[in-house]
């Protein structure tokens, strides 16, 4: 397998094809920002399965906690790793076929009952490395403090556009506030 590390792996991010690494390779900078430890690899739950398969099944045994599967078209990784292993999986449908990702969207999103894949947007690796780093964060103080920095500077990045915005401000509007919350 493919590894890339910034300290031992706890998140696995996987591919269906090569195609979608422009994509994908924005929640390995994510994870790289937060200081967490990852790896990347290419598995095709249609054309390697047994690939994704021993993946899976191995993954828990190699520390990995967290798995964030991308897949376009009939998207079907996310859902197959999600049968194989009790690890939570996060699902980024991607966008590429001549159905723009909707086909992906629905076939990451809609599993059976019981066996959950939390799904993002299309194309939404960041958020999912941001999913990746919440769950972790459960169990690591100081990641979830990095967390909560990270939303802080979002919601200063609202705030420093809207004072942008203020001289065309319509009368009455409420001003800007330090550390308000982004909406
Ligand atoms: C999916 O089919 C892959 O995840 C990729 O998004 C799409 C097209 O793959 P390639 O034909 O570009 O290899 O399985």
């Amino acid at each position: 397998m493919t590894g890339r590390s910034g300290g031992p792996p706890l998140v696995g991010i996987l591919m269906g094809s090569d195609s979608d690494l422009a994509t994908m390779e924005q929640a390995a900078r994510v994870l790289e920002e937060f200081g967490v430890g990852y790896e990347m690899t290419i598995a095709s739950a249609h054309r390697s399965p047994a690939r994704v398969e021993r993946y899976a099944a191995e993954a828990e045994s190699r520390g990995l906690q967290v798995l964030i599967a991308g897949a376009g078209a009939a998207a079907h990784l996310a859902g197959v790793l999600a049968g194989r292993t009790a690890l939570p999986i996060i699902g980024v449908p991607l966008a590429g076929s001549s159905l723009g990702g909707l086909d992906a969207l629905l076939s990451t999103v809609q599993m059976p009952g019981g066996v959950p894949v939390a799904t993002v947007g299309i194309g939404g690796a960041r958020n999912a490395a941001l999913l990746a780093v919440q769950i972790l964060g459960t169990a690591d103080p100081g990641l979830r403090e990095r967390y909560r920095a990270y939303r802080a500077r979002l919601a200063r990045e609202v705030d420093e556009k809207a004072a942008r915005l203020a001289p065309r401000g319509e009368p009455g509007m409420v001003p800007p506030t330090a550390g308000g919350e982004a909406g």
